[in-house]
């Protein structure tokens, strides 16, 4: 099943992100029939691989709200039912938990910056949705990746923000919001976070202009 719903996600540059089986002392999200979950399959995106997809979709469909969750939903509702499963999204109110359970679907940690590392996507990579299934699936063995800040001594991440917005334990959100809309802060809006950009891992999959300037400017008027 895990294979086909890879072939599904394809053409939307998007991929199965792991998953796990829920055990009994988690909270387990309810399904629309009123029954609990067994199984989460994670789906998100590498670098810019879903860009290509999503601004055609945005050109097809303008003036949507939140095109990036819109056009999520669209693909991941669809792709959820053709499997038997229910879709979830990262920015539904109350929040999942999709940092917890990327970490056990994909054995990722935490960076200096709160943004989970991956070790060949570094801090480029994020999550669309999740798909959950009333069934067991078999799921291979987590295979023990090694958390690259481990071995990363001088942590550029925590030094290359202008308005020092990550000291490793916190995030100044609001500090980092004030300074994107002062004339200096524009750097930041044009070529993206300064912090996420200073990290070395993956730097090759670094998002492209756009969607740089689309995250960054969603960030902003949030
Ligand atoms: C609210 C929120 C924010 C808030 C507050 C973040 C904060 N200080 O906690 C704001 C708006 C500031 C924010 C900003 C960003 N966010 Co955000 N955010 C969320 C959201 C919707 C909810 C977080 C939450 O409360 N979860 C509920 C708890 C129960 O879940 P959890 O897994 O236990 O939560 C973990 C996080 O809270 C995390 N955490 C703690 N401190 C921080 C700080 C930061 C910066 C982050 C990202 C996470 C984080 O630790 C918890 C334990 O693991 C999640 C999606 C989600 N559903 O989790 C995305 C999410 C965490 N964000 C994400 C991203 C990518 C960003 C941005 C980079 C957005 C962008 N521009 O692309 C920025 C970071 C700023 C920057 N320098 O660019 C990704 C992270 C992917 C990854 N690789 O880990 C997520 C998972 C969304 C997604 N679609 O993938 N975010």
């Amino acid at each position: 099943m895990l294979d086909t719903i890879t072939a599904a996600l394809e053409p939307h540059g998007l991929v199965p992100r792991g998953g796990f089986v829920f055990g009994a002392a988690d909270d387990i999200p309810v399904l629309p029939d009123g029954t609990r979950a067994r199984s989460v399959v994670l789906v998100g995106h590498f670098g810019s691989s879903i860009w290509q997809a999503f601004t055609a979709w945005r050109r097809d469909n303008p003036g949507v709200a939140s095109p990036l969750d819109s056009w999520s939903k669209q693909v991941l509702n669809a792709i959820a039912s053709e499997f038997g499963g229910y879709a979830v999204f990262p920015s539904d109110r109350p929040y999942l938990p999709f940092q917890q359970w990327a970490m056990r679907a994909e054995g990722l940690r935490p960076s200096p910056l709160g943004l989970l590392i991956h070790p060949q996507y570094g801090l480029w990579q994020a999550f669309r949705g999740a798909l959950l299934f009333p069934q067991s699936i078999a799921f291979a063995p987590l295979r023990e990746n090694g958390h690259p800040c481990d071995a990363c001594a001088s942590k550029p991440c925590l030094s290359a923000c202008p308005v020092d917005a990550f000291d490793g334990e916190t995030y100044a959100v609001a500090r980092c919001r004030d300074y994107l809309a002062t004339e200096p802060g524009q750097t930041c809006m044009e070529g993206g976070c300064l912090a996420r950009l200073a990290c070395p891992v993956g730097r090759h999959y670094a998002y492209l202009g756009d969607q740089q300037r689309f995250h960054i400017t969603a960030f902003a008027r949030s």
